[in-house]
């Protein structure tokens, strides 16, 4: 039979069979540990059904039309970056997980959570990413503000929600699909999230899954990006790449530079220009290092 990986704990993996619509509880056959291959929530496999007391076995991982390590989740069609005002918003570790979501071949999205609270960091993050191909919703899982536009954006797709942890993810999902996911507030000390949710997990919700993931803060650039390269990702920059002086140009601080110019000119956000110079000499020194 075939079904989607839901969630897995330890070496168990709870996977939605295709045919019946089912969830059955799974072990991974050996061959795929020899192979390297480990499931991923969101996998499409191959299994065979346990009998009466025996679990099944999970035999063959389908092959996957977009991946990525952290979160660890498969064939996700949106990437949902969830940030909000509180806890204080880390956009550089938002532009790492638009790299790595386009990498993996998802398509990145931001939902800035929690507009109830002011609607400064909306705007502001829609000034930022003006001339990318980015979509940015505006919600509140509080209220509801913004949430059906949201449900709309995920119809038909595999939505996955990542960001630091209590942005919201799992209160938007309660307010979006009528949910009861653990929700958690922040750390009065620190001011930080809790970690309330713990593995991700997927589900399926009227024709469309989504995918709740635990939180986190840091996250390296991934290995392998050639500097030259990096610049496709920004396509505000791409596009204005002909009017630079040195062919090519990786737009950092080379004279004549039209990226620059544009920048000095308002015409691109200084501070997602500046955390592109800082990725790009992350992205130069694991280049460098690509052989050692
Ligand atoms: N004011 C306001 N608070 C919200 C909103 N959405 C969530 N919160 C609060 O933010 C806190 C964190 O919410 P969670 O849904 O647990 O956040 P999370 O992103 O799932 O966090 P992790 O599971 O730790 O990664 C909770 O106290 C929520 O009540 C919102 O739209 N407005
Ligand atoms: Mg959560
Ligand atoms: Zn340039």
């Amino acid at each position: 039979m075939t079904g989607s990986i839901m969630r897995g704990i330890g070496s168990f993996y709870t996977v939605l069979c295709d045919e019946d619509g089912q969830e059955y509880t799974l072990r991974a056959q050996k061959k795929l540990r020899r192979q390297h291959m480990t499931p991923m929530v969101g996998d499409r496999v191959r299994f065979t059904p346990g009998q009466g007391e025996d679990n099944g076995w999970l035999e063959e991982i389908l092959p996957r039309r977009s991946e990525m390590l952290r979160p660890s989740v498969a064939n996700v069609d949106m990437l949902m970056l969830v940030v909000a005002s509180v806890p204080q918003p880390d956009m550089l570790l938002c532009d790492k997980l638009i790299l790595r979501a386009e990498r993996g071949g998802m398509t990145p999205a931001i939902c800035v959570n929690k507009i109830d609270l002011g609607g400064e960091l909306a705007q502001q993050i829609r000034a930022e990413y003006a001339g990318t191909s980015l979509r940015v919703f505006s919600v509140s899982a509080l209220t509801g503000e913004g949430v059906d536009t949201l449900r709309e954006a995920m119809q038909g797709k595999v939505t996955c929600l990542a960001g630091q942890s209590a942005v919201g993810k799992s209160s938007l999902l309660n307010a979006l699909f009528g949910l009861e996911l653990e929700t958690g507030g922040l750390s009065r000390k620190t001011e930080r999230g809790r970690h309330t949710t713990r593995r991700s997990e997927m589900m399926a919700i009227d024709g469309m899954f989504v995918l709740d993931t635990p939180g986190f803060s840091l996250l390296e650039i991934e290995d392998g990006v050639d500097p030259q390269d990096f610049a496709q990702f920004y396509p505000e920059y791409n596009e204005l790449a002909g009017g630079c002086r040195f062919q090519p140009c990786l737009h950092d601080r080379e004279p004549g530079c039209a990226v620059h110019a544009a920048v000095d000119a308002g015409q691109l956000s200084r501070i997602r220009w500046e955390r592109y110079r800082m990725m790009l000499g992350e992205v130069r020194e694991n280049w460098k290092g690509r052989y050692v």
